[in-house]
C-alpha cells in the first residue's frame, strides 16, 4: 500500500502532494513502482494536527481517488463518513478507518475495511499513550472492532495496531516484535511503520533528536520486511519501489533452501 498525501501538513511529505495534479501523478508513479493499493489522504493524522473542515478534505481528495480508482485499487484514509462516502461511491475500494467510526457505512457501500488502533485524535493522542499491556489492549480492542465488522457484513478486513497513535516508541516497538501474534487472530493485519519518527530514535544517545524524516528509509525498509516476514498481509510505504521488491522476494519464497539453489 502507497501513501498519497494530499496534505499541506503531513509529517513526511509535507505540501509535495497538494497540487491534484502532482498528486496523481504521484499515485501513478507508486503504482509502476509496484504498489497494489494507493492510500489517499486529504488530513494529516501527525501527532498534535489540526483538524481539516469537511468540504476542504472532500476537494482534495475527491478528484484523485476518481483519477486513480480505474487503474489500481484506492484505499481512503478518513475519518469522516461523507469522506468516505463520496470516495467510495467515487471507486474507493477500501476504507482506511483510523478513528474507527465508519464500519457501519464501509458495509452499507460494499467497500473493504482498515479497523485500526487510535485512542483519542491525532490532536491529543499522545497523552492517552497509558498501557497497562499494550500489546492486549490493542489486540483486543482490534479483535472486538474487527468482529463487529463482520457482523455488519463486511467480507474484507484488516487490522492494524496503529503504529505511532496514541503510543511511545517502546510501545511501537513492543508491537512490532508481537506482530506473529496478531497475524496469529482471525483477520489479515495491516501495518504502517514508514518514516515513523521512533524509527528516527532507535539507537540514539538518549536526549539526542530524532534522525530527520529524509533519514529514516532504512529503518522503514527494515521494519516493513519484519512485519511482511512475520505475515503481515499488507505494509503502508512511502517508498514503495523497495517494499514491492522485498515483497516479491518473501512471496516467491525466499526460504534459505530456495536462495540456496540460486545462487
Ligand atoms: N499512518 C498514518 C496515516 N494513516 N493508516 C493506517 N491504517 N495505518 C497507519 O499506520 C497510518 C495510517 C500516518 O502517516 P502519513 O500518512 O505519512 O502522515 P500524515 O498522517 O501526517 O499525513
Amino acid at each position: 500500500m502507497g501513501v498519497l498525501n494530499v496534505t499541506p501538513d503531513s509529517f513526511s511529505d509535507a505540501g509535495r502532494y497538494f497540487d491534484r495534479e502532482a498528486a496523481i501523478a504521484r499515485g501513478l508513479e507508486l503504482v509502476a513502482d509496484g504498489a497494489d493499493v494507493v492510500d489517499v489522504g486529504g488530513e494529516s493524522t501527525r501527532p498534535g494536527a489540526e483538524p481539516v473542515a469537511e468540504a476542504e478534505e472532500l476537494r482534495r481528495v475527491l478528484p484523485v481517488v476518481e483519477a486513480l480508482a480505474g487503474r489500481v485499487r484506492v484505499s481512503i484514509d478518513t475519518t469522516k463518513p461523507a469522506v468516505a462516502e463520496a470516495a467510495v461511491a467515487r471507486g474507493a475500494w477500501l476504507v482506511n478507518d483510523i478513528g474507527c467510526g465508519l464500519a457501519e457505512l464501509a458495509a452499507a457501500a460494499g467497500a473493504a475495511l482498515v479497523v485500526m488502533h487510535m485512542r483519542g485524535t491525532p490532536k491529543d493522542m499522545q497523552r492517552h499513550a497509558i498501557y497497562d499491556d499494550v500489546v492486549a489492549e490493542v489486540r483486543g480492542f482490534l479483535a472486538e472492532r474487527a468482529e463487529r465488522a463482520r457482523e455488519a457484513g463486511i467480507e474484507e478486513i484488516y487490522v492494524d495496531p496503529g503504529i505511532g497513535f496514541a503510543k511511545t516508541a517502546e510501545h511501537n516497538l513492543a508491537l512490532l516484535a508481537a506482530l506473529p501474534e496478531l497475524v496469529a487472530g482471525r483477520f489479515p493485519v495491516l501495518v504502517g511503520t514508514s518514516r515513523k519518527r521512533f524509527l528516527g530514535t532507535l539507537g540514539r544517545p538518549p536526549g539526542a533528536a530524532p534522525l530527520p524524516v529524509d533519514q529514516r528509509g532504512e529503518a522503514s525498509l527494515a521494519t516493513a520486511v519484519w512485519a511482511m516476514a512475520a505475515g503481515v498481509r499488507v505494509v503502508r510505504v512511502h517508498d514503495v519501489r523497495p517494499a514491492a521488491q522485498a515483497a516479491r522476494l518473501l512471496g516467491d519464497g525466499c526460504g534459505a533452501a530456495e536462495l540456496e539453489v540460486a545462487s
